[in-house]
């Protein structure tokens, strides 16, 4: 074998990114140039990490917490048992940003946050500022004091540090922290529930950076480790909210069907076996994957995607309850679903996981940052009084930083692989390189999504070659046309969702799909009494409400639609530039509807997505 071969070979086998036969494309490879996310993530850089960065080191005492942990300043640890993991969630979002616009400045200061990090590690690998500070003789006594949980945002920051700067100071970090877990829990150690998932999906993060298979199975060992009375006498299962169910430790994995407890929790667990399945092919997972997300998405979930209806749990209670005006709707339980939908779409590229998560992304996910990009939302509410707005910072602070970490890397949502296909899931104007299994292809994307259902692919293969492109048809299209090079295809074939067009690709070839996108009204399922005899406004996936900013002559107690309505749609102006609005004319007066995820970001003011409908038979129900 020559020489050069034989390098390719080893490079191959010891490359520190593992290769599934289906994977994401990774945002890294893909170029996002439109009118809708661009200004986002150029918000995000701007203004969103700043105010993160501020936030972390001087208005609370979060990088405070590891000097002192470190030994570089005096002090014991001030603020939340769990806030170490804002620090990492933002230090991700801070990764994320250094790829897509790269800044010395930034990276400089995230080599001196990862420097306090290393020394505030102890020397058997353990990091935990809250228990190094206040109570070092009393790590891992209580499995609901998010070790683990910190843990896992440390590993996710530190996967995300090393593929985007190639150094190893962070990763190492990470990498000495999970032997230490390794050393302390597993089969023949100790038992160990994790109180808030986390770090089950880290750990499947960094398999696959470093291939090293003994995380996965400790990723499984963890999951497993649920449900079998191992959590006994931990705060959740004595005083914490009185049950097991709030942190799924009530009955093993494999038998989970009914969504219950704490949503991000219960989201991350399901990210994490959603991971570990994709790996191992677990029958037992994937069954139990599929019964639970048919409870959440099926009872459990408002038409934004949000989950956890409770302010009490932060989480699910009953099916079917789904207030409006309390909804609590965690923005991090719809970035939850945007994760674990994905991974399932991945798992199974069942397009109606990506319809899910195209609806909790553009919608609640994204109502959690205000469009300065300085303000958020915590809780989402589907109704207001006019009493609730969006703050600069939660003493609770796990949303901002979530939201820090998920924008700037929404391009990896876009595309999977599988061998020799591809599956387009967003429509976000953009290119992309996308490596198949004996190929490279570029794609470019033109369009004005969501405002308008026209997208045109222009594929490059490297050269001729044959090769599927399947587009998702999302679920909230009744109709559309697709031409290829011009013509109609003599035979559409639909494969799980995916418009699946499989043919020998050259270069520039150019598919053209228009998705139709009128003015839906939306009726929610008859059980939902909150929403009985009234509509949602959905165009495309966006859904839509009314704000009092627009509709002063309004009364929002008594506005009620019709059948007979006729919406025009119409270009926003000011701080809602480029957005379309609805309007339509209720008893002579015009009423207008602007995107959910753009509420409360002018005066404050009541707002509403379910109105009032006046005939009673349904057109589409979500
Ligand atoms: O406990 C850590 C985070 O704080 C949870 O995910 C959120 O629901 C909030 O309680
Ligand atoms: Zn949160």
């Amino acid at each position: 074998m020559k020489a050069y071969k034989l390098i390719l070979l080893i490079l191959l086998i010891f490359s520190n990114t593992y290769l599934n036969a289906q994977t994401s494309v990774p945002f890294t490879s893909v170029n996002i140039s439109d009118n809708f996310w661009l200004p986002r993530l150029k918000q995000h850089s701007d203004v969103t990490l700043s105010t993160c960065i501020a936030q972390m080191q001087d208005s609370t005492k979060r990088i405070e917490n590891f000097m002192r942990a470190a030994g570089l300043q005096e002090g014991g640890h001030e603020g939340m048992i769990f806030d170490d993991s804002d620090v990492y969630k933002a230090m991700e979002g801070m990764v994320y940003s250094l790829i897509n616009n790269p800044n010395p400045e930034l990276e400089e200061l995230l080599d001196q946050w990862i420097g306090y990090i290393a020394k505030a590690q102890e020397e058997d690998g353990y990091l935990n500022t809250f228990y190094t500070l206040n109570h070092p003789d009393k790590k891992w006594t209580d499995m609901d004091k998010h070790e683990m949980y910190c843990g896992g945002h440390m590993i996710e920051a530190a996967v995300a540090h090393a593929r985007a700067t190639n150094k190893k100071t962070f990763l190492n970090v990470a990498e000495k922290f999970v032997d230490h877990l390794m050393e302390t829990f597993g089969p023949d150690k100790r038992h160990w529930v994790t109180g808030h998932q986390e770090i089950e999906l880290a750990l499947v993060k960094l398999y696959h950076y470093t291939g090293k298979k003994e995380y996965l199975d400790f990723a499984n060992w963890l999951i497993e480790e649920r449900g079998h009375g191992h959590g006994e006498g931990t705060s959740w299962s004595s005083k914490h909210l009185g049950s097991k169910e709030y942190c799924q430790d009530d009955v093993p994995v494999r038998e989970i069907s009914d969504i219950k407890g704490h949503a991000v929790r219960a989201m991350y667990l399901f990210t994490g076996m959603a991971d570990v399945a994709t790996e191992t092919n677990d029958g037992g997972y994937i069954r139990a994957m599929k019964r639970v997300w048919e409870d959440v998405v099926l009872r459990n979930m408002y038409i934004t995607g949000g989950i956890g209806s409770s302010r009490h749990n932060e989480g699910f209670t009953e099916d079917y309850d789904l207030p409006n005006k309390t909804a609590y709707a965690e923005t991090c339980a719809s970035i939850g679903m945007a994760f674990w939908n994905n991974r399932m779409n991945l798992l199974t590229r069942e397009s109606f996981y990506a319809d899910v998560m195209e609806r909790a992304m553009y919608n609640g996910v994204l109502s959690g940052v205000s469009l300065s990009g300085d303000l958020f939302f915590y809780v989402n509410p589907l109704e207001s009084d006019g009493n609730h707005h969006r703050q600069r910072w939660y003493g609770v602070a796990c949303c901002p930083s979530n939201i820090s970490r998920f924008l700037p890397s929404v391009g990896n949502y876009m595309y999977l692989t599988d061998k020799n296909n591809i599956y387009a899931n967003l429509f976000i104007q953009s290119t992309a390189e996308i490596e198949l299994e004996n190929q490279n292809v570029k794609i470019e994307q033109h369009t004005d999504y969501p405002w308008n259902g026209k997208i045109v692919f222009e594929v490059t293969p490297e050269k001729e070659n044959q090769f599927g492109l399947n587009i998702r048809i999302p679920e909230w299209c009744k109709s559309y046309t697709v031409e290829v090079n011009g013509s109609i295809p003599d035979s559409l074939v639909m494969n799980k969702g995916y418009l699946q067009i499989e043919r020998t690709w050259k270069q520039e070839d150019k598919v053209e799909l228009i998705l139709d996108m009128p003015v839906e009204l939306v009726a929610s399922n008859d059980l939902v009494s909150e929403n009985l005899g009234k509509r949602a406004v959905q165009r495309g996936p966006l859904v839509y409400c009314i704000e009092q900013v627009d509709n002063p002559a309004i009364d929002f107690n008594n506005v009620r639609l019709a059948q007979q309505n006729k919406f025009t749609i119409e270009k926003g102006n000011g701080k809602l530039n480029g957005m379309s609005f609805i309007q339509t004319n209720v008893n002579g007066k015009e009423l207008t509807f602007i995107p959910y995820f753009a509420w409360d970001n002018r005066e404050a003011g009541k707002m509403k997505v379910w109105i009032d409908f006046k005939e009673e038979d349904t057109l589409y129900k979500y």
